[in-house]
């Protein structure tokens, strides 16, 4: 078996929440300058995208308006993207436009429904599933099947993204949005049913109010986010060998790490493929 170089792992994007109520980091970079130092920490310790957002959207976040948003992210991303690739957490228009004319190359969007703009920007869209919005999203989602009902709405959008034009278009499962603890579960369980697809497959579960369920003590209180790094690993290791061909995560170093390791891991003849196979390289030269 030939040695994997360190160009066939799969993908690893760093989380910079520009905001100052994030649900892990929030407050942490919420300074410009703090916010670019923490991106180029991120590069140093190998990100291969750095996910820009000025707008938490965690269960009962406030709306921030757009002149705001735009105050957070656009100089962000103008000062980090002469050094790596960007994409901008967003899912309003104009915030979308102005990152990228700021030099973003990637709409991270949590609706699912801003192809347009990427179409119009000829960038990168990242289509991420959620039920509801963010006020209502996690009062008690139902689901007959969590993953054909999710994986059909995906390559809905995707099919009318492409149609439209947009040169990259990733799907990504949304843990934790408009899903309980099982779904959540059912949809790592079964991520080759999106990367059967053949689309490109992101996940989300770093540090996510699952990973503080599941770990709680016996007193039944949950993790604190600090603590759910065993989670956050586990859950992006497995997501990778299912074939993720990207992860997005708050701890960069500990994450590249885990990528290198399933990059250089044979696996059963019949498995799910792994990003490698499908060609992460070609989306990584997509990005330069
Ligand atoms: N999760 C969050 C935000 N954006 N984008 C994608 N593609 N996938 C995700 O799973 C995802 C996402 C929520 O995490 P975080 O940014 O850390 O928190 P907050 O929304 O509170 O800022």
């Amino acid at each position: 078996m030939p040695e994997a170089s360190t160009e066939e792992r799969a993908l690893v994007m760093g989380i910079l929440n520009v905001t100052p109520d994030s649900f892990s980091d929030g407050g942490s970079w919420f300074e410009p300058d703090r916010a670019v130092r923490r991106g180029h920490e991120m590069i140093a310790q190998g990100a291969d995208i750095v996910d820009v957002g000025g707008e938490s959207s965690r269960p009962g976040a406030v709306v921030v308006p757009v002149d705001e948003e735009l105050r957070r992210v656009v100089p962000v991303v103008r000062a980090l993207s002469p050094h790596v690739r960007v994409s901008v957490d967003t899912v309003k228009e104009p915030v979308a436009e102005a990152a990228v004319a700021a030099g973003a190359t990637l709409v991270n969007d949590v609706s699912a429904s801003l192809w347009p703009v990427a179409a119009r920007c000829g960038v990168g869209w990242v289509a991420m599933h959620r039920r509801g919005t963010a006020a209502t999203m996690q009062d008690d989602p139902r689901y007959d099947d969590v993953v054909a009902e999710v994986r059909d709405l995906l390559a809905e959008r995707a099919a009318a993204a492409l149609g439209a034009g947009v040169p990259e278009v990733w799907i990504d499962p949304g843990i934790g949005f408009g899903k309980t603890l099982d779904h959540n579960l059912e949809l790592l369980a079964r991520l080759d049913v999106l990367v059967a697809t053949g689309l490109p497959v992101v996940v989300g579960t770093s540090r996510k109010a699952f990973l503080g369920r599941l770990g709680a003590g016996p007193d039944g209180e949950a993790l604190a986010t600090t603590d759910r790094l065993p989670g956050s690993l586990a859950t992006a290791t497995h997501a990778l060998l299912r074939g993720a061909g990207m992860v997005r995560v708050h701890d960069v170093a500990a994450t590249v790490q885990a990528a290198l390791l399933v990059g250089r891991t044979p696996r059963p003849v019949g498995d799910a493929p792994t990003a490698t196979d499908r060609g992460t390289r070609t989306d990584r030269e997509v990005a330069s």
